[in-house]
C-alpha cells in the first residue's frame, strides 16, 4: 500500500485547521498511520526543502516553516500520493480549484497551509526525515474491507 508524508504547516496549525485537515483524508478512504504536533528545527527545514536552496524564497520559506508549530503525518492508500495532491490544489492557491484544501482555505503561495509529498521517491525521503519506523503504525488487512 502507498504511503505519502502530508503536513499541515504554521498557519494552518494557528487557523485551527488540522482537524478539517485531517478529516478530509479520512473521509474520502485514506488511513493515518503516523502523526504528531512538533517544532521543525532549521537543519530539518533545509534538509525537507534542499531541493529549493537556489531559489530566491529559500530563506523565507525555511523561516515560515520553522516559525511554529507543525502537524506531521503518514497516510496510507491506494495512489495516495497523487490524489493528495489533487486534494491539495495547487501551490498558489489563486490556481487552486474550489473544493481543494489550498483553493478553500488559502490565498498566498507562502501560507498555503499544507504540504504534500509529490513522488514516491520524495514520500520515502520526507517519511524518513519526519518519521521513525516505530512510530508509524500497521493496520489489519481486512479493516480496509469496505474502501478496496
Ligand atoms: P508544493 O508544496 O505544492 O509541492 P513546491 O515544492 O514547488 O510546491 O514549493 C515548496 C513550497 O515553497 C510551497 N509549498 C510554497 O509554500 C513555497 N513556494 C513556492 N513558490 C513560492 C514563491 N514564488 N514564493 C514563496 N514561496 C513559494
Amino acid at each position: 500500500m502507498e504511503k505519502t508524508f502530508l503536513m499541515v504547516k504554521p498557519d494552518g496549525v494557528q487557523r485551527n485547521l488540522i482537524g478539517e485537515i485531517v478529516s478530509r483524508f479520512e473521509k474520502k478512504g485514506f488511513r493515518l498511520v503516523g502523526a504528531k504536533l512538533m517544532s521543525i528545527s532549521q537543519e530539518l527545514a533545509e534538509q525537507h526543502y534542499g531541493e529549493h536552496k537556489e531559489r530566491p524564497f529559500f530563506g523565507e520559506l525555511v523561516d515560515f516553516i520553522t516559525s511554529g508549530p507543525v502537524f506531521a503525518m503518514v497516510w496510507e492508500g491506494e495512489n495516495v500520493i497523487a490524489t493528495s495532491r489533487q486534494m491539495m490544489g495547487a501551490t498558489n492557491p489563486k490556481d487552486a480549484a474550489a473544493a481543494t484544501i489550498r483553493g478553500d482555505f488559502a490565498v498566498n503561495v507562502g501560507k498555503n497551509v499544507i504540504h504534500g509529498s509529490d513522488s514516491p521517491e520524495s514520500a520515502e525521503r520526507e517519511i524518513g526525515l519526519f518519521f521513525k519506523q516505530e512510530e508509524l503504525v500497521e493496520y489489519p488487512k481486512l479493516i480496509s474491507q469496505w474502501v478496496y
